[in-house]
């Protein structure tokens, strides 16, 4: 059993891995990070890192968990480094990361977070909280103020819950001490992430002062973002093999593809690192560029997920290594294209084409049921608003539609090998009533269809897209996922 990768470890793997070539010990911390698990460490925190690489020593990251101790448990005891494993094909490269220098968990000591984000040095937070931890409405944006935790949020902010509150009371702490705001910067797939998030977070400060809701309307600044990279979740064999490569075992270690990309809203609050100097593309409108990461990549990506997942077919690239499961990715991508109004610097042949190689990458071993989680808030944004856009022009959508089909089959929890399985989606129960005593596909799609809080209403009501929704269903119930996607 090898020792724990740790800063004494790193002269021994420094041949192994690349090693942080700046001094730790005189990093600040001018990044609080609410979600560290796996897409912060492969995605921002290696931006952050290249900073530190590059000599600008004010861009430590303190890492906050929202919910459990697990992260920090893998990360403390090995001086919060860990690896960034870069995997492509047979190609493997490994760097050390040391841009994370301490990790809160947030239910364990709440005023320690909101501390650390009216820390002087603070100058960004950035969040991968999931689309659920927003706690927004998936359909509409709307704050869910039933939520337990939003209203424990907007009743007092002494022991903030949700992403949001904590923000709320970090800003009007650093406002009590005179301090600027920091910039909130959304990581998470959601459309218009940054307004959504400054939408949340102004109802929250609302409730309790009215001045500093103006103060951060005023001052603050949430821009958007779109965020790329392909993090399938670690294994235990992905860390046996790491550590028999390192000599020391690394418990926090994440595994990702080469391709990376970042683009934000040039609009911040304070100070940051020099965003394009780390190959962060700074633009005046990210919504095009959201819009086409949203429905080609992520929208692929969820009718993979469910298609493959009912299939038994365990990863993506297994998915799209046959014939069906390709065509179905390139008509679903002929689709959503037709929708976008891409910027002019993206070519979208070339970015299919980058993308089915992404998708190949045999190297990532990337789970069709871990994109399969969550989908009530993954829905909206990568299948039903290009399904409107074309609705609205007369357009069908088959290989959508389809896609949508197949994550309403995926609610009734039992795959096409008879299998069951428990749905990981936090509108689970609110489906599996909804499917309780449907008898037929039809009515078992009008059932879920009438679920507001996905489907807008509008969509919902469109006679072309009901028929074509219970169609597919029912082919799916017939044929399976496979049976289906021979008729795309
Ligand atoms: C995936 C994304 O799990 C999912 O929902 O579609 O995590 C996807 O891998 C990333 O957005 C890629 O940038």
């Amino acid at each position: 059993m090898s020792d724990r990768l740790s800063e004494k470890s790193l002269p021994s793997i420094s041949g192994i891995a690349t090693t942080p070539a700046y001094d730790r010990s005189s990093v600040c911390t001018g990044v609080v990070h609410l979600g560290i698990g796996a897409f912060h460490r492969a995605h921002q925190a290696a931006y952050f890192d290249r900073a530190l690489t590059d000599g600008d020593l004010r861009w430590g990251i303190t890492g906050v968990s929202l919910r459990s101790g697990g992260v920090r448990d893998q990360m403390a005891p090995q001086d919060c480094l860990y690896t960034l494993l870069v995997r492509d094909g047979e190609q493997q490269d490994a760097h050390i990361v040391g841009a994370v220098r301490d990790v809160l968990v947030a239910p364990e000591n709440p005023a320690a977070v909101v501390e650390a984000l009216a820390a002087p040095d603070v100058h960004l937070v950035t969040l991968t909280v999931t689309e659920k931890g927003y706690k927004l409405d998936p359909s509409t944006g709307a704050l869910m103020t039933e939520d337990a935790d939003v209203a424990a949020d907007l009743s007092n902010l002494d022991a903030p819950r949700t992403a949001p509150g904590f923000l709320v009371a970090g800003l009007a702490k650093r406002r009590a001490a005179g301090l600027p705001p920091f910039t909130a910067i959304s990581c998470d797939n959601l459309p218009h992430n940054g307004r959504r998030l400054e939408r949340a977070v102004l109802a929250i400060a609302r409730a309790h002062d009215a001045d500093l809701a103006r103060w951060i309307e005023s001052e603050g600044a949430f821009p958007q973002t779109m965020v790329d990279r392909i993090v399938p979740a670690t294994t235990p064999d992905d860390i046996a093999a790491l550590s028999e490569m390192l000599g020391a075992e690394d418990r926090a270690m994440v595994k990702t593809e080469p391709f990376t990309q970042w683009v934000i809203e040039d609009r911040f609050a304070g100070d940051r690192p020099d965003f394009a100097a780390l190959g962060v593309q700074l633009t005046a409108s990210v919504p095009p560029w959201e819009d086409a990461k949203l429905r080609m990549l992520n929208g692929s990506h969820s009718g993979i997920a469910y298609l493959g997942s009912l299939a038994t077919i365990d990863f993506v690239h297994q998915f799209v290594e046959r014939p069906e499961g390709k065509h179905f990715v390139e008509t679903l991508w002929d689709e959503a294209e037709q929708t976008l109004s891409p910027p002019p610097e993206l070519n979208i042949a070339a970015y299919r084409r980058d993308l089915m190689q992404r998708f190949t990458n045999s190297a990532l071993q990337h789970r069709t049921r871990q994109i399969a989680m969550d989908g009530s808030q993954k829905l909206p944004q990568r299948l039903l608003a290009p399904i409107a856009d074309r609705t609205t022009k007369g357009l069908e959508s088959p290989a959508l539609t389809l896609a949508v089909a197949a994550w309403m089959r995926w609610q009734g929890g039992v795959d096409d090998a008879g299998k069951g399985f428990t749905v990981d989606d936090p509108m689970a129960n609110r489906t599996a009533a909804a499917l309780v005593g449907c008898a037929t596909a039809k009515e078992r799609m009008e059932a879920l269809l009438a679920l507001d809080a996905i489907f807008p209403a509008s969509l919902a009501a469109n006679d072309a897209f009901r028929n074509a929704l219970a169609d597919w269903l029912e082919i799916l119930e017939k044929e399976g996922a496979t049976g289906a996607l021979r008729r795309v």
